[in-house]
């Protein structure tokens, strides 16, 4: 396909309520929304780095310059014949930065399964219409608000829930939770809050019966969390680690985690998702779609990549009205009993809302030829 256009629009929008994890409060999303044009079809894609590189090392501004004179004069250039040659091909040769690329690959998949007709699940071997999902609650300012939070996502049927933790947020919360909730399907995510040496707090957690604890030790660490996986009886899940398939096959061998919590713009795109999807069904591994607060085109992204058949737990793409008023999506992306439905159509099956994406655009540029 030959590409024309590229643009590249940060937009702002403001969460419900401000989401808190163990790295930082967040109360507004700014979220980059990529657009290829292509013989007059569109295709969208989002890109989910910060401001600041409080999850990952990626950051918004170093995202756009990378985008607008690397990637998207290499697209313009010499256009692409199908969008699982780009990251681990042509641009292999500028290194990391994985959400950057996948912003842009992600709206050339988009685009192309709209030029062919389809929906972008039909190209990855989705068949599923629907998805299980379960939610992920931030921390709050008492114990008994996040108990309400956890009955409310369950009385709405999430099929599981994810409790944010960090030392001083888990022993007595996770006690509480549990004496309401005794048999959830329950998983906390530490977001690396803990080391190796804490091994109190992290044997206690580890009665709870979680289905499993969510990225515990540093963000970029391997060693100790297979150090940590041979001590508790909870599955480990790796998030920030796995930043590809080379390092999601590494983390495996090492048997750092046993579970797999899949960002596709952590990973690097649509296609390094395949190639890890691959992984580890041949290897047993149980997978899930990981969210980022994304917005309608993110969250539309990642309904159709978890219609795989290795994505075999309820993810966190939950209903996008508990974190936004309004969405920049004509569709509303809402799950119903725990079950998201995927949005029908070509690509990703959501169009914008011209009029609100220009009221909350911040910055918008086209990147030609
Ligand atoms: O660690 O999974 C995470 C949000 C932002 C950054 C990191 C994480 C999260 C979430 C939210 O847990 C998941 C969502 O609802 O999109
Ligand atoms: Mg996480």
């Amino acid at each position: 396909m030959r590409i024309d256009e590229v643009e590249l629009r940060v937009v702002r929008l403001p969460y419900r309520s401000p989401f808190k994890t163990s790295f930082g409060e967040e109360a507004e999303k700014h979220a980059l929304i990529v657009t290829v044009r292509s013989e007059g079809v569109e295709g969208y894609g989002e890109g989910v780095m910060d401001p600041f590189p409080m999850y990952r090392e990626e950051t918004l501004p170093g995202a756009q310059h990378l985008l607008r004179n690397a990637f998207a004069p290499d697209l313009l250039a010499n256009g692409c014949d199908h969008p699982s040659e780009l990251v681990a091909g042509r641009w292999a040769r500028w290194r990391g930065n994985p959400m950057a690329k996948t912003a842009l690959e992600l709206a050339v998949w988009d685009c192309f399964a709209r030029q062919r007709g389809v929906p972008l699940r039909s190209l990855l071997g989705g068949e599923r219409i629907t998805i299980p999902v379960g939610a992920s609650l931030g921390m709050t300012a008492t114990i008994e608000q996040t108990v309400d939070n956890v009955t409310r996502h369950v009385e709405q049927g999430y099929q599981r829930v994810k409790l944010k933790i960090e030392p001083g947020w888990d022993i007595d919360l996770l006690a509480a939770v549990r004496a309401v909730h005794p048999d959830i399907e329950l998983t906390v995510d530490a977001n690396s809050a803990y080391t190796l040496d804490m091994t109190d707090a992290l044997h206690r957690i580890d009665g709870f019966g979680l289905h499993y604890i969510e990225q515990p030790l540093h963000w970029d660490d391997m060693v100790d969390h297979a150090a940590l996986a041979l001590m508790l009886q909870t599955p480990i899940c790796l998030d920030e680690t796995l930043t590809s398939p080379a390092r999601v096959k590494a983390a495996l061998d090492l048997q750092a985690c046993s579970v797999v919590n899949l960002k596709v713009g952590r990973v690097g795109g649509l296609q390094a998702t395949r190639d890890i999807h691959d992984m580890c069904v041949a290897r047993d591994v149980p997978m899930w779609c990981g969210g980022m607060l994304e917005t309608g085109i993110g969250r539309a992204h990642n309904i159709h990549l978890a219609t795989m058949p290795g994505f075999v737990y309820p993810g966190d793409t939950a209903s996008a009205s508990r974190t936004y008023a309004r969405d920049i999506t004509e569709q509303q992306l809402e799950a119903t009993n725990g079950w998201m439905p995927v949005p029908e159509g070509p690509g990703i099956g959501v169009t914008l809302d011209r009029a609100f994406l220009d009221e909350v655009t911040e910055q918008v540029e086209t990147v030609r030829p």
